[in-house]
């Protein structure tokens, strides 16, 4: 059980039960008495009123037992409901039995509903769109098998035609390739092979064979068809000519690891009918890819693994929004490792703060740095203490987005590494030659910690753990954190919040509700309490009510249009006129392995006048790019409104 500490008063009058029960009562009776009258203390204290007004108040959400689903994935659409996406789940059994699982769940009603899952969206990328479809893309086509499950040597074989004359070839699943050695591998897969393609280069016709990749499986169990370096192997079957203009090529076949799989497939998820619908596929397909929304409302994916779980080594791609199709980007070729947090600056640049949520190289594209998306010029940025420490980190554009400041948030070293950070940096992105600067520090050391802004302009960090997926952090058997903490950026510290009950880790994430409350679900620790079994997917969802929910009345906006538009003012109701300080647009949260890159809170100018307020909206599309938002309204104490959806363009 994890530790809390006490008050004073829990251990006196935890004193004074001991005193009263060794009169008559066994030892052995009286220790679970004394730490449930501890227990019904601290339950006490954590609901007085002050409490919650200083630290704020964490629920239980009751979740009927259909719809306790492995949330991978959870967005706020603007029908106020959440979108939480299993697919498999990181399940193998559901992959193999194609059970994929979307649920819908309410906050205004405590409702929840099924949605049907078209495919395996785990671990797809995903970004909001201006017409508030949540774009999803890739996802799992093959889970990982490890190398006790091996029998036959595999691996990539790249077939080859150099032949320009014929058409296009078909070889079926089956077809049979001849190593040097004189081992047969055979492909999994139906390819079709292109011909070869000839072009001019000045005076020379240069032949440009065609190329088709395909997964082989030795025939002949165990390790002799094990091939460790490049080789060309004979298709069988061809003759002649056939025979010299096409095979195979392989860097290597072995019994390693075989890695998860990408898909191609993509899906606009409708708020309003509820339903995946699909748009065209990938150029690549991905896992772990990041989508970036673009100033003109396209989005960007980098990064991801390959169907064959290669790492994309810098091919990224553009969703053209108004055509619902993916196109190849090989002006912006740029290597990242998988889920890498890019938020969109003002000026049109993607900021890349070195965050990555998933796994990749210890020595490529972790440099944090801006990113020109005009030019592909990326220029890096210094002063990030902890550097190698990036993976499993999460980054938050701080509010007001205006200031274009990003905080970057713990991690730890690449993989199963035992080595995590209590590190913040913030950096000041108007700089001409802007430079990571140190934040305060965690409280502990925290990989997979969530970042939530809220509409005063603070952020909520909750859950993470100091060790990989909660395990084995020092002495720590398991290392979830129950420590919540709330980012002042006014005053750049840390102020201590209400604990969670529930420990999260990887595949957890944080939304901002339109009443202000937080949800946090999922988490996927790779131990069970004791440290040694497999451990098991956190079904449970709790609900965080911050401070400004127990400072008395909240103003509210009673009247204003649905529409809004950039460089415009324009009016709301609200009762609370005078005292009204500060609006804010905050963007949605589309979230998965707690990196978040839609999050952003826009600062608007306001205007008091008789029973309402005007408010600005920025120009700058790179600010506040097209698409839904709530819109808050604070007071002279900071207590923010339910918001209001606006859908500005
Ligand atoms: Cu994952």
């Amino acid at each position: 059980m994890r530790q809390r500490t006490r008050p004073a008063l829990a251990r006196r009058l935890g004193n004074s039960l001991v005193a009263v029960l060794v009169l008559g009562i066994v030892a052995v009776v009286n220790r679970p008495m004394v730490a449930g009258a501890a227990e019904a203390l601290h339950d006490f204290s954590i609901n007085r009123q002050s409490y919650k007004q200083a630290y704020g108040h964490w629920a239980g959400l009751p979740v009927p037992a259909d719809f306790r689903i492995n949330a991978i994935h959870a967005a706020l659409l603007h029908t106020g409901k959440v979108l939480i996406v299993a697919g498999s789940g990181n399940n193998r059994e559901a992959f193999e039995a194609g059970t994929f699982r979307t649920v819908l769940y309410d906050p205004a009603t405590d409702r929840f509903s099924e949605v049907p899952t078209p495919t395996d969206v785990f671990c797809a990328g995903h970004t909001f769109l201006p017409n508030g479809n949540l774009l999803i893309a890739g996802g799992t086509e093959k889970y990982e098998v490890l190398p006790e499950n091996i029998e036959h040597a595999y691996g990539v074989m790249k077939l080859k035609n150099e032949s320009a004359t014929g058409s296009a070839r078909t070889f079926p699943k089956g077809t049979k390739l001849r190593s040097e050695g004189g081992y047969e591998y055979q492909t999994r897969d139906d390819v079709t092979l292109p011909a070869a393609t000839q072009m001019k280069h000045g005076h020379k016709v240069m032949t440009h064979p065609g190329e088709v990749e395909v997964f082989v499986d030795a025939v002949e169990k165990g390790d002799a068809p094990i091939v460790t370096a490049p080789q060309q192997y004979t298709v069988e079957g061809l003759t002649g000519k056939d025979r010299r203009n096409i095979y195979g090529l392989s860097d290597k076949i072995t019994r390693e690891k075989q890695e998860y799989g990408g898909d191609e497939e993509s899906y606009e998820f409708d708020p309003l009918t509820e339903r995946y619908i699909r748009v065209g596929d990938m150029v690549k397909n991905r896992w772990y890819p990041t989508l970036a929304e673009l100033p003109n409302g396209d989005v960007l994916a980098v990064s991801g693994l390959d169907e064959f779980g290669r790492m994309i080594p810098g091919d990224n791609e553009k969703y053209i929004a108004a055509q619902k199709r993916w196109v190849d980007a090989p002006e912006l070729q740029r290597t990242f490792p998988t889920y890498p947090a890019l938020h969109l600056m003002e000026n049109g640049n993607l900021f890349y703060s070195g965050s990555n949520a998933g796994y990749g190289s210890d020595t490529v594209g972790r440099t944090p740095g801006v990113w020109d998306v005009r030019t592909n010029r990326f220029t890096e940025v210094p002063g990030l203490r902890d550097p190698r420490l990036t993976e499993t980190s999460t980054s938050v554009l701080l509010a007001p987005a205006q200031e274009q400041k990003v905080m970057i948030l713990g991690g730890g070293g690449i993989g199963e590494s035992e080595v995590s950070t209590r590190r913040t940096d913030i950096i000041d992105l108007r700089q001409t030659e802007p430079r990571y600067q140190p934040g305060p520090d965690l409280p502990a050391p925290a990989r997979y910690l969530s970042a939530v802004l809220l509409p005063d302009d603070t952020v909520f960090t909750t859950g993470g753990s100091s060790g990989y997926r909660g395990g084995r952090y020092g002495d720590l058997t398991r290392s979830d954190l129950f420590n919540a903490q709330i980012y002042r950026p006014s005053e750049n510290a840390f102020a201590t919040a209400a604990e969670s009950t529930v420990g999260r880790n990887y595949h957890s994430e944080a939304i901002l509700l339109p009443d202000g409350r937080v949800v946090t679900l999922g988490s996927d620790p790779l131990y069970d309490e004791a440290g040694k079994g497999p451990g098991t997917f956190e079904k449970r969802i709790e609900v965080y009510s911050p401070p400004y929910l127990y400072q008395g009345e909240r103003p509210a906006i009673t009247g204003g249009p649905e529409q809004v538009q950039r460089g415009t003012t324009v009016g709301f109701d609200t009762p609370q006129a005078a005292r009204i300080t500060a609006a804010r647009l905050v963007r949605p949260s589309a979230v998965t392995h707690v990196l978040d890159v839609d999050q952003r809170s826009v600062a608007l100018d306001v205007t008091p006048k008789t029973g309402g307020v005007d408010l600005s909206i920025p120009k700058s599309k790179g600010l506040v790019p097209s698409g839904w938002y709530m819109l808050f309204l604070l007071d002279d104490r900071q207590v923010p409104s339910v918001a209001r959806w606006v859908r500005v363009s």
